[in-house]
């Protein structure tokens, strides 16, 4: 059994959890009629009674407003209500190298041959530090290309979030925003290629399952430019070179990974050589067990 969790900004109120039920988002209410304010308040309360989050959920549906989801998937107005990121992770990290696109798209791009080829079937998968809650953005909000590079490129990834055991919460989908011209000139320059203002999208909301979903999602991404489809791709998870445990074991060697850490899987969907995203562009990632998390570009100095 699945469940989409929402996190919704409710004018001259805050950040409130809600459940999507058909087409309405219906928010979660305390037995007092307050709101949940995060994931990590629904995780808590799942802990705390013993049952686990979706019936922590259940026993807070009902005394909920219900909202069309279609009206909250708008553009961030604080007078209005409209979809937040589903979580604020204190830390997101991103595999990469993970699927054979991904490979053949680091070796275009690189001067230094060898380490992608290597990494790819190296016992040690890369593991790096992607961005911080602050350097997130929401579903409708602008993502960033940033002003010294000529070649960003949207990269589409499933996304898990993870609790303080590093356990998996749920998956939502992410944008990890990459200046390839930056990162392809040096390895060493990877961490400005990847961590910048607005560098990542999350949402647009978080996929509570009952079993792994993992390898059974079919991933797509689309670029429009002017209204018009400039890109459009697609890749099945099933084709992620590691399994997904592999990778968090290792995103928890020897290190802390506190509630609600968001782990990008990495990409398997890259445009082509020639293409370089611009400010205006509507970039659109979707599958359809989660939905679609759709942000227009800008530049960011
Ligand atoms: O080594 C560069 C980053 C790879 C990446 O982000 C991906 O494969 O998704
Ligand atoms: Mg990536």
């Amino acid at each position: 059994m699945t469940m989409r969790i929402s996190r919704v900004w409710i004018p001259g109120q805050g950040p409130s959890l809600g459940v999507c039920e058909g087409a309405d988002v219906r928010l979660l209410a305390t037995a007092a009629g307050g709101p949940v304010d995060s994931l990590e308040t629904l995780l808590a309360e799942g802990a705390r009674t013993g049952a686990g989050i979706r019936d922590a959920v259940r026993s807070m549906l009902g005394r909920g407003e219900a909202y069309p989801y279609r009206d909250l998937d708008r553009a961030p107005d604080s007078g209005r209500a409209y979809l937040l990121a589903p979580v604020a992770p204190p830390e997101v990290w991103a595999a990469g190298v993970t699927y054979e696109r991904s490979r053949e798209a680091r070796l275009a791009e690189t001067t230094t041959a060898g380490i992608y080829d290597k990494v790819y079937d190296a016992e040690r998968p890369e593991v790096f530090f992607k961005a911080t809650a602050s350097r997130c953005v929401g579903p409708n909000a602008a993502v960033g290309v940033r002003a010294d590079s000529r070649w960003t490129v949207p990269e589409a990834e499933l996304a898990v979030v993870l609790d303080g055991a590093g356990a998996i919460v749920g998956y939502t989908l992410g944008n990890d925003m990459s200046a390839r011209d930056i990162e392809g000139e040096n390895p060493l320059y990877l961490p400005q290629a990847k961590i910048y203002r607005a560098c990542c999208a999350l949402g647009p909301v978080v996929l509570v399952s009952d079993t792994p979903v993992e390898r059974g999602l079919t991933l797509w991404c689309r670029i429009s430019r002017g209204g018009r489809e400039v890109f459009r791709g697609e890749v099945s998870t099933a084709r992620l070179h590691r399994p997904l445990a592999d990778l968090i074991a290792c995103l928890k060697r020897s290190n802390d990974v506190p509630a609600m850490t968001v782990l990008l899987t990495g990409t398997g969907i890259v445009p082509p050589d020639e293409f370089a995203c611009e400010a205006g562009d509507l970039i659109e990632i979707g599958a359809d067990e989660i939905g679609v998390l759709r942000n227009p570009a800008a530049r960011v100095v």
